[in-house]
């Protein structure tokens, strides 16, 4: 991936996994595309990295992208264990199996949407209970995902929150749109990890994340402006992420394209061809989206994204129970 393609600079040899492939134009859910020439590959970083240059990365580049953290069959058999919750749903294409969590494609992908869209009340009692199963809990534990946070941030002891989300995001469906976290977990003052855990393989176009090129800081701004609006709401107001200030659904856009562009000031959207193990780490006001899924496999986008703060550190206690889709967050 050593090419001006690439977000940042070219890679070592030992790092290069493979070769550049033509950029992908992204789109999410309204709006025009981002079209090539506005996406970047986002730097894949390998485990052999060593941890000082991988926290450099972080500070740079607002993201890190671990390839092959979790053992590969570990997250499919999440995969497996989701998809075969929603088996009877439809949702999963005739003779396929769960583990491989292709989409039926005689669906409407509208009636078959996860968190970050609009589920129906069906999908909802599923997604409830998808969240509490000991499967998903004991693979949020997972003993190489929490070493390495332990290691990259330096702490002896790491506090994942409860509220961490499984979403899926069938072909066709709506994704989720443009923000940053803090928005969401306001309450705490600590600075917080988030990683993402693609969970099946996604490529580019198949719904993953999408991450504004170097908009840490921009999201920093956008809060500060926010915060200064609302200096004079109730302190339960002023750290909702819906309140009067925010748009519809706590985000800053539907339109990456647009959003990019304005905002970002013509900044590019990064990606990548996510494998299921990798999980990218990202900062608190780094801005993403997620890509609508065009997989052309009809695989179903499948993600838990999951919020770690230091034990001891100030979190936000709000976040400290298993997520339910009425918990007003
Ligand atoms: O998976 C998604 O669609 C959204 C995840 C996300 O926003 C995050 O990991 O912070
Ligand atoms: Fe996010």
């Amino acid at each position: 991936m050593a090419s001006a393609d690439t977000q940042t600079a070219p890679l070592p040899a030992h790092e290069m996994t493979s070769f550049p492939r033509q950029l992908p134009s992204l789109r999410s859910n309204q709006g025009s595309e981002v079209g090539s020439a506005s996406t970047a590959w986002m730097l894949p970083t390998s485990l052999s990295v060593p941890t000082s240059e991988m926290r450099a990365r972080y500070d740079r580049d607002g993201y890190i992208w671990i390839k092959n953290l979790i053992p590969r069959e570990d997250v499919l058999d999440m995969r497996e264990h989701y998809f075969t919750q929603f088996a009877h749903t439809g949702i999963l294409k005739p003779n396929s199996c769960p583990r491989e969590g292709i989409f039926n494609p005689a669906n409407d992908p509208l009636l078959h949407q996860g968190i970050g869209a609009t589920p129906d009340a069906q999908t909802l009692d599923l997604l409830d209970i998808a969240h509490t199963t000991p499967d998903y809990r004991k693979f949020l534990e997972h003993p190489s995902l929490r070493a390495f946070v332990r290691d990259f941030m330096g702490w002896d002891k790491e506090v994942l929150v409860d509220r961490a989300m499984l979403r899926h995001n069938v072909p066709g469906s709506l994704s989720t749109a443009v923000h940053y976290d803090k928005l969401f977990l306001r309450a705490g003052e600590a600075e917080f990890l988030t990683a993402w855990v693609p969970i099946g393989d996604c490529a580019a176009n198949g719904g993953g994340l999408m991450y504004l090129e170097n908009s840490n800081t921009l999201g920093e701004e956008i809060e500060a402006e926010f915060m200064r609006n609302s200096q004079h709401m109730p302190e339960a107001e002023r750290i909702d992420a819906f309140n009067k200030n925010m748009a519809a659904g706590g985000f800053l856009s539907h339109d990456a394209e647009e959003f990019g562009r304005v905002e970002g000031k013509g900044g590019r959207w990064l990606v990548g061809d996510y494998e299921a193990g990798d999980v990218v780490f990202h900062k608190p006001y780094m801005v993403h989206a997620a890509t609508r899924n065009e997989d052309e496999k009809g695989r179903i986008r499948l993600a838990s994204d999951l919020r770690f703060y230091e034990e001891g550190a100030g979190l936000d206690r709000r976040w400290l129970r298993v997520w339910r889709h009425d918990d007003g967050l």
